[in-house]
């Protein structure tokens, strides 16, 4: 029988190569995410069987209803993948705007918790099922205007690790994702359409592909039974860490 994934913020950057590559693997898809056209187009791409839903992640009534009618050949859902996310500004904390950290705070954390709430007992009550999460280097290393994204990540870095501290006698299996530098729209969701300021995060430079991260999903997700891989971070071949910050001048 054909494995199904669902999978959230599929309309675009790592949801979209993720759902392309799972297809390409032999699975059916559950698309979802806020855009219905961009998922209409991503599913005449698909060639298994895919089931696409409009769905904002923050609405938990939504998340609810969805799950709950879905076509019965979509289900069980052997793997969800939660990816729908977002960071907006790279303000320090004492000039963000306080809407934008509630919105990363609902999307990152509380969306995350709603659709894995709401299809871990399908999961269970099929005896397996893995809860892969989209986390960040950010949710570990910190840096400068990473403020509340961080720390979002930082949360479902240790929720991933916790669920599986709390589901493992129930054959579910969980992996946090954590990549660092990847081109998608991220940036330009971050600068909120600055398409110059986007464009200058990926300029001269060669970063993670969502094929990248896609690979290391559908990987974590179809070794076999046996193995858990709890997190895999990664970062583009031209970034790593940077020097303290000592700032000298302040006494
Ligand atoms: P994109 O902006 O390209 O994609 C983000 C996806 O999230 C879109 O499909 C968007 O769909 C969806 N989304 C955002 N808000 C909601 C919501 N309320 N409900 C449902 N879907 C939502 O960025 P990425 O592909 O880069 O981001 C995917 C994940 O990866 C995020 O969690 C991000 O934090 C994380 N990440 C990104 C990195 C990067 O450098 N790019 C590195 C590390 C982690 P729509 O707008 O249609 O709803
Ligand atoms: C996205 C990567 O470094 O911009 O999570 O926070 S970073």
């Amino acid at each position: 029988m054909a494995k199904t994934v669902f999978i959230t913020g599929a309309t675009s950057g790592f949801g979209r190569a993720t759902a392309k590559r799972f297809d390409a693997e032999g699975w059916q898809t559950i698309i979802t995410g806020r855009r219905g056209e961009r998922l209409e187009s991503l599913k005449a791409e698909l060639t298994n069987p895919c089931h696409s839903a409009v769905l904002d992640v923050t609405k938990k009534d939504e998340v609810n209803a969805l799950v709950e009618s879905l076509p019965a050949a979509f289900t069980p859902i052997d793997v969800l993948v939660n990816n729908a996310g977002l960071a907006l500004g790279l303000e320090g904390a004492d000039e963000v705007s306080m809407d934008d950290w509630e919105t990363m705070i609902d999307t990152n954390i509380k969306g995350l918790l709603y659709c894995t709430r709401a299809i871990l007992p399908q999961m269970v009550a099929n005896g397996y099922g893995h809860v892969v999460n989209i986390g960040s280097i950010a949710g570990y290393w910190p840096y400068p205007g990473g403020n509340v994204y961080g720390a979002t990540k930082a949360f479902v870095r240790q929720f991933t690790l916790n669920l599986r501290a709390d589901l493992v006698g129930k054959n579910i299996h969980a992996t946090d994702i954590e990549p660092g530098l990847a081109e998608t729209e991220f940036s330009q969701v971050r600068f909120k359409g600055d398409a110059d300021k986007a464009a200058q995060v990926y300029d001269d430079v060669d970063p993670l592909q969502p094929t990248d991260i896609a690979d290391a999903v559908f990987w974590a997700a179809s070794r076999p039974r046996n193995v858990n891989i709890n997190r895999i971070e990664m970062m583009a071949g031209a970034q790593a860490f940077s020097p303290f910050n000592v700032v000298r001048g302040l006494k």
